[in-house]
């Protein structure tokens, strides 16, 4: 299905000056994370063409460590296509997280009470080395270092993209039927969209965490999220050598203020057990960064013939472990709803966004709550906060009935 002729951009509307490619594939998939790279190998394994777009390299994008913690709906979703190999070999399975106040530690047993069903632990990096390698492996189209991707003609039903080739400059016209903007936040699809045509809902929460990456093992077997009366703590899993951890700070603060002793006697003290021993096992930090906690969605998810998924749509919190478990719903969803297009139906496609929206803001609603409960300490010399996140979680540490919802939250609707 792939053609490329060199024409004179002078034909070529909206291109850049010098000579152009002209190609064609039905769906441009813009932007190779969790979401593109899933949209693009589910349309492949249906046999519906598609070129995916990435202004990054392969090894950026193999290498940025984000995520971790994979819903079982999603795992379940990968392994049905063939794409959960290598993560069903690897990933350690999760069964409980524990919470810790005033120096105690309280278990919650999350899949126990929902069935038995389970968390996966895989870093994000690795389920996007896997995508990549199977996207490439069946023979897939994927062009790195995509530079100045523009989406063109969104609301005809002959869209295209254009974008200069990063290693030799030049400008290709890519004609398609549909665009799949899966470039994130910060992409260019979602801003390629007029202003007014879609509905933005943004919530800053007035939190930010220090997110810190060490080449520690992990000193737990389960996630911990602490509340402290100096902010939360987290820590979080990743893999046998790494670990993640989370620090409350200031919004807007700076990693300058965060040298690595004190991120660690921090550690120390915010997750610090008082009637038990525990040790918390320190390494090279490898990355530290300063994340203001902010929750994003826009209404609809698509505009003419471009389909938002994943972050380009909605961002959460990163409290509940929602991002990318939502970008793999938006990705399997939009597939399946462009798959069925080309079988004859837009039933699918029509409610693509509702669909999505749903779920999103389940989310949301969920992380709200666990945003709430361990930022207790948020509001100096208020102690309204605090008292009810206590009840909160003495809620859901008491009640089955509670721990039943926020396992079903947790682990993801089916
Ligand atoms: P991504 O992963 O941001 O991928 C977008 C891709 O698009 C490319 N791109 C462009 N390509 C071409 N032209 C342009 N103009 C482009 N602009 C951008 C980018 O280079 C990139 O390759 O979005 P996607 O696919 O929607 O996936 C979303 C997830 O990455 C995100 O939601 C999660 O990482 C969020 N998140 C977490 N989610 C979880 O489910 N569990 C977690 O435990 C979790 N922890 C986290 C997180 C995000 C974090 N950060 C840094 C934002 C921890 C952190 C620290």
């Amino acid at each position: 299905m792939r053609s490329q002729d060199l024409v004179d951009s002078s034909l070529v509307t909206g291109a850049a000056a010098g000579p152009v490619r002209v190609g064609r594939t039905r769906v441009a998939v813009i932007g190779a994370g969790p979401a593109g790279l899933i949209v693009a190998n589910l349309l492949r394994k249906a046999g519906v063409d598609c070129v995916v777009l990435e202004r990054h390299t392969r090894a950026h994008v193999e290498q940025r460590a984000r995520a971790g913690l994979i819903e079982p709906r999603v795992v379940e979703m990968l392994r049905r296509f063939g794409l959960a190999d290598r993560l069903l070999r690897m990933a350690d399975a999760h069964t409980t997280c524990e919470f810790r106040i005033d120096g105690r530690r309280h278990e919650i047993n999350y899949s126990a009470a929902h069935g038995g069903r389970r968390h996966y632990v895989y870093p994000q990096q690795e389920l996007v080395t896997d995508l990549v390698a199977a996207f490439l492996d069946a023979g897939g189209d994927l062009r790195f270092q995509a530079a100045d991707v523009r989406p063109h003609g969104l609301d005809t039903d002959r869209p295209w993209v254009t974008y200069v080739d990063g290693a030799t400059g030049e400008t290709t016209r890519l004609d398609c039927d549909f665009v799949a903007g899966c470039d994130g936040f910060h992409g260019v699809s979602r801003a390629s969209v007029p202003a007014g045509a879609l509905t933005e809902h943004s919530h800053e929460h007035g939190i930010g965490w220090l997110s810190v990456l060490a080449e520690a093992p992990p000193s737990t077997k389960a996630i911990i999220y602490a509340l402290h009366p100096d902010g939360f703590a987290g820590h979080m899993l990743r893999s046998s050598t790494v670990s993640r951890f989370y620090l409350q700070c200031p919004v807007g603060d700076s990693v300058d203020n965060w040298p690595d002793e004190r991120v660690w006697a921090e550690l120390h003290k915010r997750l610090a057990l008082r009637d038990e021993d525990w040790t918390l096992t320190e390494g090279p930090i490898i990355e530290k960064r300063v994340l203001d906690m902010r929750s994003f969605v826009v209404e609809p998810m698509s505009y003419g013939r471009l389909y938002l998924a994943g972050d380009a749509a909605h961002i959460i919190t990163p409290v509940g472990g929602k991002g990318m478990n939502l970008a793999a719903h938006d990705a399997e969803r939009l597939a399946e709803a462009l798959v069925a297009h080309y079988e004859g139906s837009d039933a699918l496609l029509h409610d693509y966004s509702a669909t999505c929206l749903r779920r999103v803001w389940r989310s949301q609603e969920f992380c709200q709550w666990m945003t709430e409960v361990i930022h207790a300490s948020r509001d100096a010399g208020s102690s309204f906060r605090q008292r009810l996140a206590v009840a909160r979680l003495e809620h859901l540490l008491t009640s089955p009935a509670a721990a039943a919802v926020f396992a079903e939250n947790y682990l993801g609707q089916d």
